[in-house]
């Protein structure tokens, strides 16, 4: 039976005669990402669980669900894709990831090897470089005045530490971000944004997999690192190039969404940068906290394996769940005043890097990358003002902007 009413108006949900409300919202469309809030609510208040008749997908918005969906990976699986696309379906657009895209045991033996590559004691090998080419990016645009924070700031920090830090060659990294813009567009439905994506992809995808190759990485990086573990026999040679590819998907772009949120956030909450100025020692808060606020990327699926209750709904087996996780950071049942930006706040349990076995293997490089840029900023900057149109950039999973304009005076 088909419960939607399509002269409804687009965020209103139908009498729900199965116990589950149908919406035609589509959360990949332009309108829904320039403004997803309202939409946001309409889904967590229309249930516990939502149906999106657009996609043919089951939705969870609310932060309990969330948080119950990311910690149950018997049940939601990853090995059918973490998009739309159904891998016991139809044929991945590129090899499924060895991390991502996987479920335990092989998921349990590549995590680990990641997890060593980007450990704490990597982190502290990294951290002075990390802050010491964040201070320069400061200055050398607090000598300029006016940037534009997206390219010049959120862009550049990254590409001037983490390609680095990966060990790749100089030649070739205007690859990396398209070709980050591409996975995260391909997770989202085959609308606009991913067809495109992948049809002009055939470059990017060219340049990553040849850089995955161990003589392509540069000795003490983190590729090398994983090639390494090829050697001790935790990993096979075969896999670790495909393990190269996951910090080439997931390691960059991310971070630029990250930082750009954050700066963003500074930028419209005059009080909390002047708090961030009188204590730096609160930036890797105030970045979590931006995490929480923007989540940078904004939404994951699921596929279940068996027919399951959740939320006193029944899901059938084999079908897509779509995790809201930037409704879920912005859920009044779970956070007292959602939707501030409060540089003290205590944000553990956000779900802004995940939660669970498939949580951010890299959040530390990106916490890292964060506070970097946030305590030079506060330590070195009086003002930051936004001086000109801000243009959101478009993406099935990313949520950030194309540009904004900045200008900042001394301290
Ligand atoms: C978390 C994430 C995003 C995109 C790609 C991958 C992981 C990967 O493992 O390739």
């Amino acid at each position: 039976m088909n419960l939607t009413d399509v002269s409804a108006p687009a965020a209103h949900p139908t009498a729900p005669a199965d116990g589950i409300a149908h919406l035609d919202i589509d959360p990949f469309s332009i309108a829904f990402f320039d403004d997803p809030y309202p939409a946001h609510e309409a889904m967590r208040e229309a249930g516990p669980v939502i149906y999106l008749d657009r996609w043919n997908v089951y939705g969870v918005a609310r932060y309990a669900e969330v948080y119950a969906v990311l910690n149950d990976n018997r049940t939601f699986c990853s090995s059918r894709g973490v998009g739309l696309s159904d891998f016991a379906k139809e044929t991945p657009w590129r090899p499924p990831s060895l991390i991502l895209e996987a479920d335990p045991p092989a998921h349990t033996r590549t995590r680990a090897v990641l997890s060593k590559v980007l450990s704490p004691a990597v982190m502290k090998r990294l951290r002075d470089g990390f802050m010491a080419a964040a201070e320069a990016k400061v200055d050398e645009l607090l000598a300029r005045g006016q940037f534009d924070a997206i390219t010049e700031l959120a862009e550049a920090y990254p590409l001037s530490v983490f390609p680095d830090a990966l060990g790749l060659k100089p030649e070739g990294r205007e690859h990396l971000i398209p070709y980050a813009s591409l996975v995260f567009n391909a997770f989202g439905p085959p609308n606009e944004l991913r067809q495109q994506a992948i049809a002009r992809s055939a470059p990017h995808q060219a340049y990553v997999t040849e850089q995955c190759q161990r003589d392509n990485l540069t000795p003490g990086g983190f590729g090398a690192c994983i090639h390494a573990f090829a050697e001790t026999g935790d990993i096979t040679p075969a896999e670790a190039p495909l393990l190269v590819r996951s910090l080439l998907s997931a390691g960059l772009d991310t971070t630029v969404y990250g930082i750009g949120a954050a700066v963003y956030c500074l930028a419209r909450f005059p009080e909390e940068w002047q708090r961030l100025r009188q204590d730096p020692s609160l930036a890797r808060n105030a970045f979590e906290e931006a995490v929480r606020f923007e989540s940078p990327v904004q939404t994951f699926f699921r596929t279940t394996t068996r027919e399951v209750e959740i939320g006193g709904v029944t899901i059938p087996e084999g079908e897509k769940v779509l995790m809201f996780l930037g409704s879920a950071n912005r859920d009044v049942r779970r956070w007292e005043r959602p939707d501030v930006y409060d540089i003290s706040r205590k944000v553990s349990g956000h779900v802004g890097f995940g939660s669970g076995i498939h949580m951010c293997v890299g959040q530390l490089v990106a916490r890292l990358e964060g506070e970097a840029v946030l305590t030079a900023l506060a330590r070195k900057v009086a003002t930051i003002e936004v001086n000109g149109a801000v243009k959101r950039r478009y993406n099935n999973t990313l949520r950030g902007l194309e540009s904004l304009p900045i200008s900042i005076t001394p301290a």
